[in-house]
């Protein structure tokens, strides 16, 4: 063809973290700890849900189901949400089932988003939201996330990274048509506090600006801190569409069931995306994600509660990385939510041979060698930031701790021997 192919709105985004990563673990890694999945089992009752879906009887399971949620699907999940936010919702206008939360993603940038508005996203960010709202005809707006360390702790929290409240509504303008909010944040792994949530709800009332709030890790919460739904505060029911995924709940990322949540003036243009792209997504994984809901709430708060279980699992593997982490000196800043954990890197800087002139990142350059020559993945933080932004936070990199004792306790015996390397004359 003599005309470009591509179409305009390509332009810039076809570069993929993850499609670089995931190959380059998956040919050198002996420890996986790059892109966010448990290597350990979902439940059994997630596994026996899918298997009773799977029964003779049940064979009109293998069809179309409603198009914006399967029935038993969407009707839990406006209880257990109507629940957690205090209010009556329908759940067949204030819930969509989605394929996994990044569909729920593209439906919200689609739905919302017009040629000359601007979407302001809190770096550091996943890395999906920058291109969804460039396809959408957009422009990102980047506000970071600021390290305070303080002098009397060893190591730093998450909670130690913080929005100033001035940058953040300088950015803030009638352009703006909606902030993304990803509260527990992946990669940092902090849970925005009730009083940072506040200032943000604030500013979106102010400016009249919606709130897609990506809320995939909200069950994996740490140390008793709580996850508060930017929905439940004053004036944002009307303007946030929350956005969960069953993948990260229940600990089966290939499932790909994703939702939102949120008000009928909202999800009806939601609707209009989904129907008009995916339409549907598979009515067995529904089904089973529907009656293992089902069941978690019947166990609410409980100790027998997945929900409990897991985040406690998670908190105690948490800990195990950052004692590794932490002798070798890779300082972890402790997460308080999230499958991850950030190490800041900078003195390994030796270990890593410098290439004259390169662009790449110091921590893209550190990732790459440390997956080559030690075995172990981990996926550069400067990912999750924009261009301009990439190299104030280059000596930086996520690990995913969700993974099994066994693997953890691999990824250690590796960053010891290591530590003994650079330490032996
Ligand atoms: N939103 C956030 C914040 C996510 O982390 C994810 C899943 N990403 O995990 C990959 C990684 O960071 O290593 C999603 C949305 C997408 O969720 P789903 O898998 O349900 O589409």
């Amino acid at each position: 063809m003599s005309r470009p192919v591509q179409a305009r709105r390509l332009e810039g985004i076809d570069k993929n973290i993850w499609v670089e990563f995931v190959k380059l673990a998956a040919t050198y890694s002996k420890v996986n700890l790059g892109q966010g999945f448990p290597d350990f089992p979902p439940p059994d009752f997630l596994k026996e849900a899918f298997e009773r879906a799977l029964s003779k009887e049940k064979y009109m399971l293998h069809q179309y189901t409603r198009v914006f949620g399967h029935p038993p699907l969407v009707n839990i999940l406006a209880q257990l949400f109507g629940k957690l936010l205090g209010r009556d919702l329908d759940p067949l206008t204030n819930v969509m089932v989605t394929v996994g939360a990044y569909q729920a993603l593209f439906c919200c940038f689609q739905a919302f988003v017009d040629e000359g508005d601007e979407v302001i996203i809190i770096e550091p960010f996943f890395d999906c939201y920058q291109p969804m709202v460039k396809m959408a005809g957009g422009t990102p707006v980047f506000v970071p996330l600021r390290p305070k360390p303080s002098k009397d702790k060893k190591l730093m929290s998450s909670a130690d990274w913080q929005l100033d409240p001035a940058e953040l509504a300088s950015k803030f303008s009638k352009r703006t048509k909606a902030i993304v909010l990803n509260s527990p944040n992946n990669p940092l792994g902090k849970v925005f506090s009730r009083g940072e949530l506040e200032l943000i709800a604030e500013l979106c009332v102010k400016h009249d600006a919606l709130c897609i709030s990506d809320e995939v890790y909200e069950w994996l919460v740490y140390d008793g801190k709580e996850h508060v739904r930017i929905a439940s505060l004053q004036g944002m029911w009307d303007r946030t569409v929350i956005i969960g995924s069953a993948g990260k709940t229940f600990s089966a990322t290939g499932w790909k069931v994703g939702w939102t949540v949120g008000p009928d003036q909202l999800l009806q243009h939601i609707r209009t995306v989904h129907q008009n792209s995916v339409y549907h997504c598979a009515t067995i994984a529904q089904e089973a994600v529907g009656q293992s809901f089902q069941r978690e709430l019947e166990l609410y708060g409980k100790p027998e509660s997945y929900f409990v279980q897991l985040a406690k699992e998670l908190q105690q593997k948490r800990d195990w990385l950052v004692q590794s982490l932490d002798a070798v000196g890779m300082k972890p800043i402790i997460p308080e939510g999230t499958y991850f954990l950030v190490a800041d890197i900078s003195e390994f800087k030796s270990d890593v041979p410098d290439v004259p002139n390169s662009k790449e990142p110091y921590d893209y350059r550190f990732a790459k060698w440390m997956v080559k020559n030690k075995g172990i993945a981990a996926i550069p933080l400067s990912a999750f930031y924009c261009e301009a932004h990439k190299n104030n936070y280059n000596h930086f990199v996520r690990f995913c701790f969700a993974k099994e004792e066994a693997t953890l306790k691999a990824a250690n015996d590796i960053l010891q021997k290591w530590k003994q390397e650079k330490t032996s004359p």
